[in-house]
């Protein structure tokens, strides 16, 4: 029989993870590690049972049918198999839950994000729910219709799966998804004094949800973001019809493909303010800086499962007399890759620990401006990093990397939703200059400082001064352009991709001097020289 080649095998994704077990050994207090080990150890089984079903089948799609076969409108969805697996898998498990569970106090974050991490890209995109779940039982927290806190937040945050209830953002119109100002959905009072909504909503992500935020304006409001109002929805009445929402069809999108998102009309449909009848744009902001964070776990998760079979593929892959992994140009490559890979862990992993502390009550001033600061630019950078591991890896298998049926073309797909995704790079670089202008650069000065303070005399002199001196460098830019709307928008990408590489190698440093002082290892050590040589500062790659 001629030659064939051997598949790469997913190795365990959270034994076999270097990076995250070292974290979890240095951050995770060790009851706490042990008390979620099982949750880690199921996670990772079932990552490794999804991805063999994704790799013997052909990926299912979720399906909707509009009308019966007498003639009544449904607008019934059938989900995919992963995706009827996911209230049980994230209710048990504690996705959602962990990260509001004050028990876990200023960790619950980093415990709830290591296992996001673990699932999303076994989740087939469940994980979209879940953020926007995670983003609405945060905005929830603070709801001063306590009669809606009360009735839907012990459904978002329950482990009963027969208890648990998704929740959408719909905040996207045919107007845009960036500027929201411009949203066309009304509400108006009926004579009852309940509020009812209509208008079109056009990127619905999840509509199988049970309950959804949604921005609409009410009666009389001026025009612009101010003017609009948070509200709550259920979507289904008590018995199960659509509570005046019509699904238009589901969108044909490149990746994310067994994620139902849709285009839907909303016909005076019920439903009960946040808060405020303004200011909407401001009391969903906790929904986008939560999602915004899973955003960057989903892309790393995506970037460990991609260098997991890149790696193992390089070990089974023989080409001109050794396997791939002994070629030396080939396993340079790869360990520039696992070296961004490993600054951008830890800077994510930094966001989940730093909104913890803010949650629990544990932080101060500083912790919170660093969070504020610290959430679009990991966003921005790791979310586009992501996909270009995505592509890299498609290269990596060569031609059959092309090709469907090899599960790899999917990985690219997919990760390219993360840069677009609860807004674009830009949007995210906008973000932080809108922080940067209340809380200012030296938050993120003396933190880096701080960090590499941390690392000590561990790390070479010569990485420690170009981490310090790229993030001097974008606080004297931002300084110099302090009085130029023009050129700061125009540099703001540039900026924020300084900031965010500067700050992850600063982190990385932290990490890898303790991996070597406590576990003799210096693969993290190695991985920053590599980092710092790519370069921190895209500030002078201007004009
Ligand atoms: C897996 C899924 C797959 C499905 C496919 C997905 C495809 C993509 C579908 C989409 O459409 S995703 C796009 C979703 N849209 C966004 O993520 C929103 C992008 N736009 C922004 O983020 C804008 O910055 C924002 C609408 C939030 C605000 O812009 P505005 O209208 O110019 O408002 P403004 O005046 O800057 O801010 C209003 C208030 O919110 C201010 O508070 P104050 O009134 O107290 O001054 C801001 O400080 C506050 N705010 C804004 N952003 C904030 C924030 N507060 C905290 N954190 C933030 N990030």
């Amino acid at each position: 029989m001629s030659f064939v080649q051997a598949a790469p095998q997913l190795a365990d994704p959270y034994r076999d993870d270097r990076v995250l077990q070292s974290w979890l050994v240095r951050v995770l207090p060790e009851a706490q590690r042990r008390a979620a080990e099982s949750d880690f150890i199921a996670l990772a089984a079932y990552a490794q049972c999804t991805y063999a079903r994704q790799t013997s089948s052909v990926p299912g799609e979720p399906v909707l049918t509009q009308w019966d076969v007498w003639g009544r409108r449904v607008d019934r969805i059938e989900l995919t198999e992963t995706w009827r697996e996911g209230p049980a898998i994230a209710a048990i498990h504690g996705l959602v839950a962990d990260g509001h569970d004050r028990s876990l106090g200023e960790f619950a974050r980093a415990q709830q994000f290591a296992k996001v991490y673990l699932y999303h890209a076994a989740s087939a995109f469940y994980s979209c729910p879940l953020a926007m779940t995670d983003g609405v039982a945060t905005t929830l927290h603070d709801a001063s219709n306590a009669k809606l806190r009360e009735r839907v937040l012990p459904h978002l945050l329950s482990r009963d799966p027969a208890a648990f209830w998704i929740s959408g953002q719909w905040m996207t119109e045919n107007t845009g998804g960036s500027d929201v100002g411009g949203s066309e959905t009304k509400a108006r009072r009926d004579a009852d004094g309940a509020w009812r909504l209509t208008g079109r909503k056009w990127f619905t992500s999840a509509i199988n949800a049970e309950f959804a935020l949604a921005l609409a304006r009410p009666e009389g409001n001026p025009a612009g973001a101010d003017g609009l109002a948070l509200f709550g929805i259920e979507t289904r009445d008590a018995d199960g019809s659509w509570n005046g929402i019509m699904i238009d069809r589901l969108k044909d999108k490149l990746g994310t493909r067994e994620l139902p998102t849709a285009e839907i009309h909303l016909h005076d449909t019920r439903a009960e303010l946040v808060g405020d009848t303004a200011h909407g744009v401001r009391a969903i902001a906790p929904v986008l800086q939560v999602t915004r964070l899973w955003n960057a776990f989903g892309s790393l998760s995506t970037m460990a499962r991609c260098l997991a079979l890149t790696r193992d593929y390089a070990k089974r892959r023989s080409v001109f007399g050794k396997p791939l992994i002994e070629q030396p140009l080939f396993a340079d490559a790869l360990a520039g890759w696992e070296a961004e890979f490993e600054a951008a862990f830890h800077l994510a992993m930094e966001v989940a620990l730093l909104l913890g502390r803010v949650e629990s009550g544990a932080g101060d001033e500083r912790d919170t401006a660093l969070q504020r600061l610290l959430t679009p630019l990991a966003k921005l950078w790791i979310c586009k990093l992501g996909v270009r591991i995505a592509s890299e890896t498609v290269e990596a298998f060569g031609g059959i990397g092309y090709l469907e049926d090899s599960g790899i073309p999917l990985l690219l797909r997919d990760a390219q939703v993360f840069p677009i995704w609860e807004g674009s790079g830009n949007v995210q670089a906008l973000d932080f200059l809108r922080a940067l202008d209340k809380l200012g650069i030296e938050p993120l000065v003396s933190a880096t400082d701080a960090w590499l303070e941390d690392a000590g005399g561990t790390m070479a002199e010569m990485d420690a001064r170009i981490i310090r001196d790229a993030i001097r460098h974008a606080a004297t830019w931002l300084r110099d352009h302090a009085c130029d709307g023009d050129g700061l928008q125009a540099g703001a990408l540039r900026l924020a991709t300084t900031c965010a590489r500067s700050i992850a190698a600063a982190l990385l440093a932290r990490h890898a001097a303790w991996a070597q002082c406590h576990q003799n290892d210096s693969t993290s050590a190695k991985a920053l020289q590599r980092f710092c040589a790519h370069g921190l500062d895209r500030i002078i790659e201007a004009s």
